[in-house]
């Protein structure tokens, strides 16, 4: 039994569960450093916001549930990487094992929100299955950023870039909180159309190891 928390469209609770019940969903966020990677992986993990100070060496990982607006559970693996150059080397290793990958840029960065692009073709060079979805944070910093004369990024602009780059979603959040739960439930709602849940949810129950079976079911990072 794990205790961790669960966002619902209600409210987001404590859940204790037996995590082997609930499909896991593998997560990649990727993005340039210190847009928010680890602030959004933290926000998922625990409902907190802490300043962070500490850049993010390598990968970690974090996890929680989603109980989606059709009351299905989901148990979210986010892997936080660091956006860093000198990382890159490994991204693709665990880029390859996800079901859905996290796209963060920041609002008040216009270089971050440049280098979108980049990072889906990254992500799609390394795995043309996984939902690919484009974050747009720091969106509580937005006016004070704008009216400092910084070029910030506005909703429109990231949701046109969103469906040039035919990206499978949109979201403007801030790890602080706003939008937050939304973002958390739109990812649970996606995962409805996931392949592996056939499996998980009873047709296959205990499929052989074969190497399809590991590659789609284990995270590589
Ligand atoms: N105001 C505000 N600050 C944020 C937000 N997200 C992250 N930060 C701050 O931005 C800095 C970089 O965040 P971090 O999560 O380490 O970025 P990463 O390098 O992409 O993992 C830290 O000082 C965070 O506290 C946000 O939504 N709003
Ligand atoms: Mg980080």
């Amino acid at each position: 039994m794990e205790n961790m928390i669960i966002w619902t469209s209600a409210k987001v609770e404590n859940f204790s569960h037996n995590s082997e019940k609930f499909p896991t969903v593998k997560v990649a966020v990727i993005g340039d450093a210190l847009v928010g990677k680890t602030s959004i992986t933290q926000k998922g993990s625990s409902d907190t916001f802490e300043d962070i100070t500490e850049r993010t060496i390598g990968v970690e990982y974090y996890r929680f549930y989603v109980k989606n607006r059709s009351s299905n559970v989901y148990l979210f693996e986010f892997c936080d990487t660091a956006g860093q150059e000198r990382y890159s080397a490994m991204l693709p290793a665990y880029i390859r094992g996800v079901n859905m990958i996290l796209i963060v840029y920041d609002v008040t960065n216009r270089v971050s929100f440049e280098h979108v692009e980049k990072w889906v073709t990254m992500a799609r060079e390394h795995n043309e299955k996984a939902k690919i979805i484009l974050v747009a944070n720091k969106i509580d910093l937005l006016t004070i950023a704008e009216s400092k004369g910084k070029s910030v990024i506005h909703y429109h602009e990231g949701h046109e870039k969103h469906l040039t780059l035919k990206m499978d979603g949109f979201k403007d959040v801030s790890a602080r909180g706003d939008n937050f739960k939304d973002l958390m439930l739109f990812i649970g709602d996606l995962a409805d159309g996931l392949s592996f849940e056939k499996k998980k949810m009873g047709l296959n129950l205990n499929p052989p190891l074969t190497d399809t079976y590991v590659e789609e079911n284990q995270c590589s990072c």
